[in-house]
């Protein structure tokens, strides 16, 4: 009988470049392969200091937090048993001393390399491409997260959606808000969350909000958004502060661990999210959404960004994704965030529609854990067939 992915050891590396997006990505996935295969999963991470902000349970190497065994990635490398599947995340470059490892093992390991998530066209022909390695018989497989069929798909943990509309329905956003803030919540107030890098046009559309007849709730967790809201407003923004200027009021609130992060974007009309897996919970929360991108040389970014405009708005009507898209590309930077606000306010209505079908068609793929685990279980079989050295 073959041995399938779930009885199989799991690592998966990671280095944490700028930011939380690419731990976040790593620990998320790593939990899930836990909690829904019961794989035996070992983390590296070279950033421990980011890593215990999304999990304070990181107290020292070694310690198992939800199952998942976390590890310091320290360098020279510890001498230990390479697992079955090593998850190589973002182009981190394993450790030579791991690779040496892999490629003396009698089996060598499933070699994956995890790519960031692209809504390009191109994405579908480079996902599941090898590359044999120079020197070894260790073959390394790109995995690309993605939108459509013939990609990875993207993290959606079982039963989230459920468990979504479960606590939506036995707690309102008023009774949920009162944690952060005693002040009560008017009816039609706009609740916003706010995650962001330094868009250009914060400051613009702060002060659009003052205006509006509708009271605006911006929530913001600490860190660059906080930061970047407390230099717009020329104010301080302690965490647990408010500040009130005309229609619109902030609250900070502190920086939350993931499934905390996930309630806060459930409760809201209109998240503000960033980077990528921030960027991807939004959509699980089926609210409108606004992507900060990550900024990247030369403005590459905005072809990710058009790429993702082009598939998610595929089925609107010509004037909700026109007032979409003028929106999403001032707050990156082309165009005014002010000016773009009111026609973006007029279709939220319209855009909350589509966002919950959006995340039913999404949530109807196979996920990365499926798509991860469907590709070791085939890679297991071949495997069984190479005769041993
Ligand atoms: O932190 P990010 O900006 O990460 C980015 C992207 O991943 C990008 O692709 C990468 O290249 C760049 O870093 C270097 O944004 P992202 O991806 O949304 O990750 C943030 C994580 O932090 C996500 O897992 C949600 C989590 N989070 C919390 O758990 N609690 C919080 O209070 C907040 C605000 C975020």
């Amino acid at each position: 009988m073959s041995v399938s992915a779930n009885h199989t050891k799991w690592e998966i590396f990671c280095r944490v470049v700028d930011n939380y997006g690419d731990i976040g990505v790593c620990w998320r996935l790593a939990r899930a392969l836990v909690a829904e295969r019961g794989i035996d999963v070992r983390l590296w991470v070279d950033d421990w200091g980011t890593l215990s902000r999304l999990c304070p349970q990181a107290v020292h190497d070694g310690v198992r937090v939800a199952g998942v065994e976390l590890r310091r990635w320290m360098n020279p490398f510890p001498v230990e048993e390479p697992a079955d599947v090593v998850i190589e995340a973002f182009g981190c470059n394993l450790p030579k001393e791991r690779e040496r490892a892999m490629a003396a093992r009698e089996k060598p390991p499933i070699w994956v390399n995890l790519e960031y998530l692209s809504a390009e066209d191109w994405v579908c022909g480079y996902h599941g491409l090898s590359s044999p390695h120079p020197e070894s018989l260790l073959i390394k497989t790109f995995f690309f997260p993605g939108f459509v069929e013939g990609t990875g798909g993207l993290i959606l943990e079982k039963g989230l959606l459920d468990r979504r509309d479960q606590l939506l329905k036995k707690q309102s956003r008023a009774d949920w808000l009162r944690v952060f803030s005693k002040e009560p919540l008017r009816e039609d107030t706009l609740l916003v969350s706010l995650f962001c890098y330094e868009p250009f046009g914060l400051a613009g559309l702060l002060r659009r909000w003052e205006k509006e007849e509708r009271p605006v709730l911006l929530l913001v967790p600490e860190g660059r958004s906080s930061i970047g809201v407390e230099t717009a407003l020329e104010t301080n923004l302690p965490v647990g502060g408010e500040i009130q200027r005309g229609a619109l009021r902030v609250v900070a609130l502190p920086f939350m661990d993931q499934d905390d992060f996930d309630e806060l974007l459930w409760h809201c009309d209109l998240n503000l999210v960033r980077g990528e897996d921030s960027f991807v919970r939004a959509q699980w929360a089926a609210r409108p959404f606004v992507w900060n991108i990550y900024p990247q040389k030369e403005d590459a970014h905005f072809v990710k960004l058009e790429a993702f405009l082009k598939l998610y708005c595929v089925d609107l009507r010509e004037e909700v994704a026109s007032a979409m898209a003028a929106f999403w590309r001032a707050w990156n930077g082309r165009g005014d965030t002010a000016e773009a606000w009111p026609a973006f306010a007029q279709v939220l209505s319209e855009l909350e529609n589509h966002a919950s079908s959006w995340c039913v068609a999404q949530g109807a793929q196979s996920s990365l854990v499926t798509t991860l685990c469907q590709f070791v279980d085939t890679s297991l079989k071949k495997l069984d067939k190479i005769p041993p050295l």
